[in-house]
């Protein structure tokens, strides 16, 4: 079977700048990685390859994660953030009926083609930067039919583009104006017909639950869980964002793949998560659009070793971000990550809340090869420099898929 040799990478299999492997070279065969390690270790087998491609010494590391989306929706909510910036607090405007259900009114009403173009905007700038996988929630549509669209929109936007696509299932995001003083038959309809319908039809991944004092309490994100459980879907959960309520110890007896957000986190929530294996995904891009000022407990999930991802969060609402490399930036400015924790954050940490076995975060043989090589001197520039493009090739599925080397077409 052909292969192809890519030759002389500063190799960073797991994003570590403490593991690196100079003058590397790494061997793909039918989209994986067959062999990767010091050109001078090549075995005799790969020496003839299909292919040959020289990356003139760059760091090379995994693709990059982006495990936390609300990536399709429809408009924007500038007039929003201006209001805001004239006094007016998120909770205020979310109680005004604006905020997330004023996105509800822009999804639904558009056409799938228009979504997926407004989407597709967004997501191209995350790929220029790296990405290889990236996880899309619904939560804009919140009837059958907005949801059904949200989640064909994410699914056309992996196969219209080199990258995974991971979709979530958040029919529980905000109470739709129809069945305002009713939640808890909203919650019928997420649970009992829009969860199983869509589940069939084969475009939910994972399940989220927004648990917030301006959202669902707990009992009624356990209800969502256990539908999951029902369908045998993963879960994850929006917790402790604004407040605590100790959704993450709930997300943690259910298994979930992640709990996030996580600024009033205790260490009760902590040790739950470490117990059950989920991962904490830090969203500073909201942290900071937000003006947020209780940090997460960075040094408590440390301490205790929960894994801790990073990622954009983009939506319109509180997280109006296309660039991965940003918060990274963030991650380290706002919350103190160190420069190896930042990369494991949107790499193997990533992979993990995505639950999907295909995407490791890291490469090793038998891994997919999807990689970066990057025009920098050192890895810590991918979390230094604020809006700098630094991506030079992405490889995905061991074919490139963009470009961006000076003189490249
Ligand atoms: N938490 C968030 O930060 C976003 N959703 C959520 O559950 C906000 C979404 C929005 O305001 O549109
Ligand atoms: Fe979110």
């Amino acid at each position: 079977m052909s292969y192809t040799l890519w030759t002389n990478l500063r190799l960073a299999p797991g994003a570590d700048p403490a593991h690196a492997v100079e003058d590397a070279c790494l061997v793909e065969q039918d989209g994986r990685i067959a062999w990767m390690g010091p050109r001078a270790h090549l075995p005799a087998r790969w020496s003839g390859p299909d292919q040959e491609h020289e990356l003139g010494g760059r760091w090379v590391t995994p693709g990059l994660i982006d495990c936390h989306t609300h990536l399709v929706y429809g408009g924007n909510r500038a007039e929003e953030f201006a209001l805001r910036l004239a006094g007016a607090s998120y909770e205020e405007i979310a109680r005004q009926g604006g905020g997330i259900v004023s996105s509800v009114r822009a999804t639904r009403a558009l056409d799938e083609e228009t979504l997926l173009a407004q989407s597709l905007r967004r997501l191209d700038a995350l790929l220029d930067e790296g990405v290889t996988a990236i996880e899309i929630k619904s939560g804009y549509g919140l009837d059958l039919e907005s949801e059904r669209k949200m989640l064909r929109v994410a699914r056309r936007l992996g196969e219209l583009r080199p990258v995974t696509v991971r979709t979530t299932f958040l029919g529980a995001h905000a109470l739709p104006p129809e069945y305002a003083g009713r939640s808890d038959d909203y919650l019928n309809l997420v649970c009992e017909d829009m969860m199983p319908a869509l589940a069939a039809e084969g475009l939910i991944d994972a399940v989220d639950v927004f648990c917030e004092r301006i959202a669902f309490d707990l009992p009624q994100s356990e209800r969502v869980f256990q539908a999951a459980r029902t369908l045998g879907l993963p879960v994850k959960m929006h917790a402790e964002q604004l407040s605590n309520l100790g959704g993450s110890v709930l997300a943690s007896r259910y298994r979930a793949l992640s709990a996030d957000h996580l600024e009033y986190l205790d260490e009760a929530g902590v040790l739950a998560m470490k117990q059950a294996g989920t991962v904490a995904v830090l969203l500073p891009g909201a942290f900071y659009f937000l003006r947020e000022r209780q940090l997460p407990p960075i040094e408590l999930l440390r301490r205790h070793g929960v894994p801790m991802a990073l990622s954009t969060d983009s939506n319109p609402g509180t997280s109006p971000c296309a660039s991965l490399l940003l918060v990274l930036n963030m991650a380290s400015t706002l919350f103190r990550l160190t420069v190896p924790e930042a990369l494991a954050g949107v790499t193997r940490h990533a992979a993990r809340a995505l639950g999907d076995p295909d995407i490791t975060g890291e490469l090793k043989p038998g891994a997919r090869a999807d990689f970066v090589a990057w025009d920098v001197d050192s890895l810590a520039e991918l979390v230094y420099w604020l809006g700098l493009p630094r991506c030079a090739l992405v490889v995905r599925h061991g074919r490139i898929s963009r470009d961006l080397r000076k003189g490249a077409a």
